[in-house]
């Protein structure tokens, strides 16, 4: 049987057999903002059920790719649809295209996604900039025995949202007038959005937005030691803080909703990288 670290280099060496460029920027698109991946030019699509070793996709009509291509001037690399954990995926298979992108020769890897909010002061539409993460799922991408070609065996997340590029983003946001909120994304499993009471638990544990996504990623980022950027579109407000029912028709409408705001962030951020 081959070991993590063969296909992960089988996966990439598919991959480079299709690319002329090193992409050296990741892109991960939450729900409803894989718009961005239409910006990118000369793209190579790539569907994940193509590529070797891929998580394979149980979901008709739901099939992500990649694109690859330049943005801004800037190779990148973007996934168009992620795997989530709820979806019966371990995290060690969620995670591993990122781990093909670090094979690729990406070092810098921006994340996205949808999410809702717990801090009371965030409206439906804010972006929120991920300062740091709670991995609340109860599982870890890196349990297992570790493989010291790819990471450390006990990784530092003292700075997983790279301090670095905390400042660019808000310089970013600030050049192009856009409000840019900040805090702590919490990690769920998922697939039930929170009750109030979780969500007063997410409060009190100092976070800001609730989500199924993101924290796997960022920790096998870090294993890797890219350096993450990580943005929160707050498309609702988490349970029991408004008077209303949640639902996934309102993630899709404020997506919608933020869109250009979101994809010009974005590229300007990905421009001054
Ligand atoms: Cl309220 N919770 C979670 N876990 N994910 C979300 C969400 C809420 N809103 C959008 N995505």
């Amino acid at each position: 049987m081959k070991n993590m670290f063969d296909k992960i280099e089988e996966s990439a060496k598919f991959i480079n057999s299709k690319i002329k460029n090193k992409p050296e920027i990741g892109l991960i698109l939450g729900s409803g903002l894989g718009v961005l991946a239409d910006e990118i030019e000369n793209p190579v699509k790539i569907n994940y059920s193509d590529i070797p070793n891929f998580p394979v996709s149980t979901v008709e009509g739901h099939d992500g790719c990649l694109v690859i291509g330049t943005l801004q001037g800037k190779e990148v690399v973007a996934m168009k649809g992620r795997f989530h954990y709820y979806e019966g995926y371990s995290q060690q298979e969620t995670t591993f295209p990122v781990r093909v992108m670090k094979s690729l020769g990406v070092d810098k890897l921006i994340v996205t996604n949808a999410a809702g909010g717990s801090n009371k002061n965030f409206k439906p539409g804010n972006l929120m900039l991920i300062k740091d993460h709670i991995n609340f799922s109860g599982n870890n991408p890196l349990m297992g025995p570790n493989d010291n070609r790819l990471g450390d065996r006990f990784p530092d997340m003292s700075s997983a949202y790279s301090p670095k590029y905390l400042d660019l983003v808000r310089d970013c946001a600030k050049e192009l007038n856009i409000e840019l909120k900040e805090g702590v994304y919490m990690f769920f499993s998922g697939p039930t959005y929170e009750t109030p009471a979780e969500v007063k638990l997410a409060q009190i544990l100092g976070a800001d937005a609730v989500g199924m996504s993101t924290a796997p990623e960022v920790i096998v980022a870090s294993h890797s030691k890219m350096d993450v950027i990580g943005i929160s579109c707050i498309t609702n407000m988490a349970a029991g803080i408004l008077d209303q029912p949640l639902n996934h028709e309102e993630v899709i409408e404020t997506t919608t909703r933020v869109k250009s705001e979101f994809l010009s962030l974005v590229k300007n951020i990905v421009e001054k990288l």
